[in-house]
């Protein structure tokens, strides 16, 4: 049974992390498939969005623990820089919308995961939990670097230096995610959002997703000229000439994703 499964559907990539039994839990063998599916859907134009999410009662349990067995020999450095920050880039710079769909509890690695993707929701029963101080690590996955751009740097400290469990509703309340989808419509409504993306213009959504990650470092002055530059290469799509026609027309635009 593949760990990582990938169907393509509607121009959606609907990734599923498939090891239930162990909640999800990452494997080597996990994240270099992972890594090779994003890779191939960031060749796939017929893409317009990405959905992941876990199978089972678990989103992601972060790095599968009894790979520790001999905790002397791990090289932690070349782990994370072969396996996990790969996953991470290749979530960032995917020029597709990623919906990260939560449907159980997200943690460690698995937590992190989910909040480096661009629209996070979560079901009612899922949580997260910053897994990493109780065992003796610190986050990573990128968490480090997001969490505190999400909830500010002190919840984040807490969250990460406690380890406590945060409920969906919490992580929502908080702004860590976008949404909480009760659990009896969290698949339907999930993937939903992800078709919604879908029939948006793909490339301005792309281009938007450049900017927004700009900012993370950027003054005011330098977004302002990352601006200017995307929504030049904005204005040069199809999509835009449809949004314009279609506004004139007072009808639906029909995007085509360039
Ligand atoms: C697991 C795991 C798991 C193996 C549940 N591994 N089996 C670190 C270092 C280096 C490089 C890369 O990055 C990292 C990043 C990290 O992610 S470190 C943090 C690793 N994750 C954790 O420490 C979380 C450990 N898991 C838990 O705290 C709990 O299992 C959670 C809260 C996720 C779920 O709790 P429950 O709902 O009570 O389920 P459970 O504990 O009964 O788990 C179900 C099964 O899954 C169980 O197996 P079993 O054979 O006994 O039924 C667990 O052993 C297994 N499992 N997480 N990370």
């Amino acid at each position: 049974m593949n760990s990582v499964l990938i169907e393509k559907k509607d121009g959606i990539a609907i990734i599923t992390l498939n090891r239930p039994e162990k909640m999800n839990a990452l494997t080597r063998d996990m994240l270099r498939a992972l890594q090779q599916i994003l890779e191939q859907c960031a060749a796939d134009s017929a893409l317009r969005a990405v959905y992941l999410t876990g199978s089972g009662r678990g989103f992601c349990a972060g790095q599968d623990v009894t790979d520790f067995d001999n905790t002397e020999s791990l090289n932690f450095d070349q782990l994370l820089a072969e396996y996990y920050d790969p996953v991470v880039t290749a979530l960032r710079s995917i020029e597709l919308p990623v919906v990260c769909a939560v449907n159980g509890v997200a943690a460690g690695a698995g937590a992190n995961i989910a909040l480096c993707c661009d629209i996070v929701v979560a079901a009612e029963s899922a949580s997260f939990i910053q897994a990493f101080s109780r065992i003796g690590l610190i986050p990573d996955s990128g968490g480090t670097y997001w969490l505190p751009r999400l909830v500010g740097l002190q919840k984040a400290a807490a969250l990460m230096m406690l380890g406590e469990k945060l409920s969906a509703a919490e992580a929502e309340r908080c702004g860590m995610i976008y949404r909480v989808f009760p659990d009896n419509i969290f698949a339907g409504a999930s993937l939903q959002l992800a078709a919604t993306l879908a029939a948006l213009p793909t490339r301005a959504l792309a281009l938007t997703k450049k900017a927004l990650q700009s900012s993370m470092h950027n003054s005011l002055e330098e977004q302002l000229h990352t601006e200017a530059q995307l929504q030049q290469a904005a204005g040069q799509t199809a999509d835009f000439r449809e949004g314009v026609s279609a506004f004139k027309e007072k009808r639906q635009p029909v995007f085509i994703g360039r």
